[in-house]
């Protein structure tokens, strides 16, 4: 005697596939969740999944003593290039805890004073290049954020420069990568026979990994052929870390699949979180006029160091907020460990799998009120009054981001130094299209700037005296 899910149509073998658009498979699921609900089960060929987005079933799948991870279909393609890297194993293979223990401290609130150097290192790249625009030039908001990000974690990570922003078109290594994770989300919506016949995709799916590989092995091999000269980034730690609990070190294949995972996962979510705040900024101006005015008390003419980005509170509540409306990592699956019963009604078989939708999560009335999709940086003024379980932009327990962090340290540095130096002009009124790969970003999102600053603070003092015939 159990009650049903509720079930949108199924056509067959195809299951409920049909009414799902292609290109945008989460927010179909957001739609559904509003049509069918806080808990609906989905039929997709071959398996079945439960969505879940209210805060009271949250809590319930969790519950990390009846529910783990789920490396799904998508994650599963994943594994072609990021193996048994922490994003894509399973909790219990055993490279899962041991690269977690030996790379928790790597990203501890302590070791991001040693990554500061290097973020504001590509920030100010970022700031420079802006800077030198002319009033009428357009900037491609995601892909300058790309830029950086990505450069962010190639130097903090293996003190590798992608040197993004002195590239016009994107490096081959993102190339490969983002054409390897389009092919892995494909594979999971094609049928077996249509997957069969994708001959020519996969033969250039084997050639990235390849390459990908390639890049990656020579950064390991170089290190420990020269030796580290101080350098105090994540390879350094994996080379030399061993596990706490049995006294082991990474072997070299894992720490290629732990830098493919840190690219992956560090670069494009983080690159969203940044392109979304610019977005809402832009479309809440007395917001964004108390964030500059933050940032001008704060930082007034500094290069931020540490110790200022800490401060930049409310920057860092608009970042939240951001992750409320527009979670770059959208959502995170997990599977009963044992049977057991949701919300006293429904019964779950061992195996069942849940998937959590985050962004409709975030839109719990019951938890947010009923203006949830207004952007008030304010709900984060005191993070204690909010539920646990209704906020989960990074995940959940012991799989949770192991780079959150890393990231809103850079995040906040970034929209704090953009704050600091740009008015920022929505010269073309964007209308909001999210655009969906394995993350969410505001796809097509342009913007102009005008400088706030007559000189750049940054700029170098020049000793040579001042000469009157100079640009006469
Ligand atoms: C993780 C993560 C998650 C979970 C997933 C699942 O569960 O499946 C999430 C939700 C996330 N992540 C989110 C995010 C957002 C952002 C912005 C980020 N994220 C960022 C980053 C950076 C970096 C470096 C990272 N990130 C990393 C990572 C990793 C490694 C992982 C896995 C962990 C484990 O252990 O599992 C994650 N991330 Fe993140």
């Amino acid at each position: 005697n159990t009650t049903q899910f509720p079930q949108p149509k199924t056509y067959g073998p195809l299951g409920s596939l049909p009414i799902i658009d292609k290109d945008k498979p989460l927010q179909s699921f957001m739609k559904l969740a509003r049509e069918l609900g806080p808990i609906f089960q989905f039929q997709f060929p071959g398996r079945i999944t439960t969505f879940v987005s209210s805060a009271a079933l949250a809590k319930e799948i969790c519950d990390e003593t009846r529910f783990d991870k789920k490396v799904g279909p998508a994650l599963q393609k994943v594994r072609a290039f990021g193996g048994d890297g922490l994003f894509t194993s399973e909790t219990k293979e055993p490279n899962w805890k041991k690269a977690h223990n030996i790379l928790l401290p790597s990203f501890s609130q302590q070791a991001m004073k040693g990554y500061h150097a290097k973020m504001v290192d590509l920030a100010t790249q970022l700031i420079q290049k802006w800077a030198r625009l002319n009033p009428a030039d357009e900037i491609d908001v995601p892909e300058d954020m790309t830029r950086l990000t990505l450069d962010t974690i190639g130097l903090c990570g293996f003190n590798y420069r992608f040197n993004s922003f002195y590239r016009e078109t994107t490096h081959p290594f993102v190339n490969s990568m983002v054409r390897a994770l389009d092919e892995a989300m494909s594979q999971t919506q094609r049928l077996g026979i249509q997957d069969k016949l994708m001959i020519k995709s996969k033969k250039q799916f084997r050639e990235d990994i390849e390459y990908m590989f390639s890049l990656v092995d020579e950064l390991i091999a170089d290190r420990k052929q020269n030796g580290d000269h101080g350098e105090d980034d994540l390879l350094s730690h994996m080379l030399k870390g061993v596990d706490p609990e049995t006294g082991a070190p990474l072997d070299d294949e894992n720490i290629r699949f732990q830098i493919i995972t840190f690219l992956i996962a560090g670069h494009e979510t983080t690159s969203g979180l940044l392109s979304f705040a610019i977005y809402f900024l832009m479309n809440n101006r007395d917001k964004l006029k108390k964030a500059q005015q933050e940032v001008d008390e704060v930082l007034g003419d500094d290069v931020p160091d540490y110790k200022q980005v800490k401060k930049l509170k409310y920057v860092r509540m608009v970042l939240n907020e951001t992750l409320r409306l527009w979670p770059t990592a959208p959502s995170f699956s997990v599977y009963a460990k044992e049977d057991t019963m949701l919300d006293g009604k429904y019964n779950v078989k061992k195996d069942d799998v849940f998937s959590l939708l985050i962004p409709e999560l975030h839109r719990d009335p019951s938890v947010w009120g009923d203006d949830v999709e207004s952007f008030i940086p304010e709900r984060f003024e005191d993070l204690e009054s909010i539920p646990y379980h209704a906020y989960k932009p990074f995940g959940n327990g012991q799989r949770a981001c192991i780079g959150q962090q890393f990231a809103l340290h850079e995040a906040t540095l970034v929209l704090g130094m953009v704050l600091q130096h740009f008015d920022l002009i929505d010269h073309e009124k964007y209308q909001l299209e999210v655009k969906e790969t394995l993350t969410l970003k505001p796809d097509g999102l342009t913007m102009r700037v005008s400088p706030r600053k007559k000189a750049m603070s940054f700029t170098v003092a020049s000793s040579e005296p001042k000469s009157p015939e100079k640009g006469a």
